[in-house]
């Protein structure tokens, strides 16, 4: 018998405790999935994040032990000591979403998930909106089946005829071209980005409609912003 479900029970058991849940399942053909710790490629990823703002109560309370103080990336940091023990339990592999040389986070999340990409860049979840995240993934030698069932069938995105995303930066760093990172962090530096998107998160992610009650605390907001500030 597989031991995909029994693997998916355990992980949904020791990680659900801080936030954390499993998304959705990757299959590879054989040589074609990330590198496996044992030189081996795997045959099944489990992309593991936050839905809404799930994960901040948990990391909240680990970032505020004495230990954990003056970290540069306390998210990182936490996303692994929790993600790492579960994965040598396992026999998985763990990847990172923050580790060069970055893994594919949002093409496994399209082929897991079935999401799709917003005006933003990052993905759009029919539910969720875009208030949810990756922290980690563990590679298996073995095939897992997908139990999560595809998010949806027809983009959100192209049903929203406003979308009010993509105007609404104060500085148009929402491009066709792609994401303006360094005009949306000089205002970020500015009064005005201050008084906004630093302290309420992103104008143009805190406007689209979809998934609104999944909107992350205020807390997880402004501390998203400062990352994407530095
Ligand atoms: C580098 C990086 C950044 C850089 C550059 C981003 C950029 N737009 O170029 C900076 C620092 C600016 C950044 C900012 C943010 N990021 Co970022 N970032 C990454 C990181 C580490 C690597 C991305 C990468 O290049 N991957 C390499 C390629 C090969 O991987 P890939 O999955 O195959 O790439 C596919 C996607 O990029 C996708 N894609 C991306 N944009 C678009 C746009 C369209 C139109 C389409 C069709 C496809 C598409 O197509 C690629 C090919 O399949 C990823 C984590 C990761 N490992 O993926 C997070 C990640 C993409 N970021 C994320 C987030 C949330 C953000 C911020 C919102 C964070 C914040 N503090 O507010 C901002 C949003 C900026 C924006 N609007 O794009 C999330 C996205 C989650 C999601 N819902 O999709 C990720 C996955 C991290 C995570 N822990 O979950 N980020």
């Amino acid at each position: 018998m597989s031991r995909g479900p029994v693997i998916l029970e355990q992980l949904r058991a020791a990680l659900g405790v801080h936030g954390v849940f499993v998304r959705g399942i990757v299959s590879f053909g054989e040589g074609e999935g990330p590198l496996l710790t044992d030189g081996t490629t795997a045959r099944s990823v489990v992309l593991l994040g936050n839905i809404g703002g799930s994960i901040w109560p948990a990391f909240s309370r680990w970032r505020q032990l004495p230990e954990n103080a003056g970290r540069s990336h306390p998210l990182d940091d936490w996303s692994k000591t929790i993600i790492r023990p579960v994965a040598s339990s396992l026999g998985a592999t763990a990847y990172f979403p923050s580790d060069p040389p970055w893994q594919p986070f949002q093409r496994w999340a399209i082929e897991a998930e079935g999401l799709r990409a917003s005006p933003l860049g990052i993905l759009i979840h029919p539910v969720y909106g875009l208030w949810h995240g990756y922290r980690g993934a563990l590679g298996f030698a073995q095939a897992i089946e997908n139990d999560v069932l595809p998010a949806f069938s027809q983009h959100p995105c192209d049903l929203c005829v406003e979308k009010p995303c993509v105007t609404a930066c104060p500085v148009e760093a929402v491009t066709a071209a792609g994401f303006d990172i360094s005009g949306c962090r000089s205002h970020l530096r500015t009064r005005e980005g201050r008084d906004g998107c630093m302290g309420g998160g992103c104008l143009a992610r805190n406007v689209c409609p979809v998934g609104a009650s999944y909107r992350y605390p205020v807390e997880q907001l402004a501390f998203h912003m400062a990352a994407l500030q530095l």
